[in-house]
């Protein structure tokens, strides 16, 4: 007790004696990490600052290009694999009587109805269907408060065209677009409604945060009672085939397709620039969030690629938030797979549909773990698929969420690489201009 308590005034005496010197270490340390941190996004704002209006215009425009035309592609690679392997159909499946499946719906009839989809007759029937309405909530209730799915026990999926038992999601999307850049053209009168929707925001995300503290939990159970609910453990089998579908389309998108635009735009080796941006891909897979790679990603692509920090500080952080390639092929996959495990024929309009909400989820998901999981929703509902299947691939998400998350930055990173390219004249006029009046203070 004695030498505790010695030790103790130790302590304290040695506090007493040098807290002058403890402080100003501390405040060299904090300054240091605060300059430095304060620099960066200085250096970042004056990069971006550096870019006159113009420029700025048409190098964003070069990056959403990118981003839009890689995204599809992404799908597109997606859709084709899972299609061609068809990991979640049954190896009965050819004893599976068709006679009783949904009518054979042409490919016109599915394209006019995709467009007729496009543009809802009222907000109110795009989200529920008049006579499914009341059945919608009664599901709802049941999943969330009884914990079994009623949805199942009267599953009859008549999926008409694109009007299925669900919410007309592509009807809402085109209406949100349409609607956001009306409210964006009204200046201060619309400032209103846009405080209204970022409140509602806020108050959304809160809901979420609170609601993913017991994901874990709620996971924990799911998960259990699918595996009870297995009669044959085929499930497993194709699982494994639906993970194998995910990282090939991941492998292919990632060593062919990028690469490929990368090489014939900015006639570099492709390998090259990937192996420079390994640590932030090694990053990335690690944390599975392209948010917080980004200070990696900024300094692999600056630092090893040599990079313009004009283009960087412009491309990436945009990339991040909404050029996701890896997320968006493993919706498309993911829908397609769920599809095929409840024996729904998809014809071309689905096709489509899942293709477009599958490229739109990935733009609104953000580059935090398993946010693709979460607007996986989105594409199921858009075409009627049960929300609650989401549960069967949950248990191999953490994994694949790893793979699609690199394969986020990589494409982010090239995007910055190409648009660099393609933007050379204008740095190159600015850096003439810059000589003459300011020199970068960083
Ligand atoms: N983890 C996300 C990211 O950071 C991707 C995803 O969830 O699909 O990019």
């Amino acid at each position: 007790m004695a030498r505790k308590g010695r030790r103790g005034c130790d302590c304290q005496r040695f506090l007493r004696n040098n807290w002058l010197l403890l402080s100003t270490v501390c405040a060299v340390v904090l300054g240091e990490w605060g300059r430095t941190e304060t620099l960066s996004t200085l250096e970042s704002f004056y990069c971006v600052a550096a870019l006159d209006s113009s420029v700025s215009g048409k190098i964003g425009l070069r990056a959403v290009v990118y981003y839009f035309c890689t995204t599809v592609i992404a799908v597109i690679l997606g859709i084709v694999l899972v299609v061609t392997i068809k990991p979640g159909v049954s190896q009965k499946a050819d004893e599976i009587d068709r006679t009783g499946s949904t009518p054979e719906v042409t490919t016109v009839d599915a394209m006019l109805d995709l467009i007729r989809n496009m543009f809802p007759e009222n907000l109110v029937q795009a989200c529920f269907q008049q006579d499914s309405c009341k059945r919608n909530i009664l599901f709802l209730f049941s999943n969330t408060f009884l914990g079994f799915n009623l949805q199942n026990k009267t599953k009859e999926y008549k999926i008409v065209g694109m009007y299925s038992d669900g919410i007309n999601v592509l009807g809402l999307i085109v209406f949100c677009l349409v609607f956001g850049i009306v409210i964006g053209k009204m200046g201060e009168k619309g400032q209103v409604l846009v405080d209204f929707f970022n409140a509602l925001n806020d108050a959304t995300m809160k809901i979420v945060q609170i609601i993913m503290w017991y994901m874990p939990l709620g996971i924990l159970f799911l998960i259990a009672g699918k595996i009870i609910e297995v009669e044959d453990w085929e499930i497993f089998r194709k699982l494994g085939l639906y993970m194998a579908t995910v990282l090939s389309g991941l492998a292919i998108h990632s060593v062919v397709v990028l690469p490929l635009i990368y090489l014939i735009t900015v006639r570099k080796n492709p390998f090259r620039f990937a192996i420079g941006m390994a640590q932030a891909l090694l990053t990335a897979l690690m944390i599975s969030s392209s948010s917080a790679t980004l200070p990696v990603t900024f300094r692999c692509a600056e630092e090893k690629n040599h990079v313009d920090k004009r283009i960087t500080r412009f491309v990436l952080p945009v990339g991040a938030t909404i050029n996701m390639d890896g997320t968006a092929l493993y919706e498309a996959v993911a829908a397609v797979f769920i599809a095929q495990l409840n024996d729904l024929e998809l014809d071309v309009g689905k096709i489509i549909t899942i293709s477009v909400t599958a490229t739109a989820a990935s733009i609104g998901a953000a580059g935090v773990p398993q946010a693709g999981l979460v607007t996986m929703v989105i594409v199921l509902s858009a075409v009627g698929l049960p929300a609650e299947d989401v549960t069967l691939i949950i248990a191999v998400d953490w994994l694949l969420d790893r793979f699609r998350t690199m394969v986020n930055v990589l494409g982010d990173a090239f995007g910055a690489g190409i648009v660099e390219k393609l933007s050379k004249r204008e740095l190159e006029q600015m850096d003439v201009s810059s000589e003459v009046n300011i020199v970068n203070p960083f």
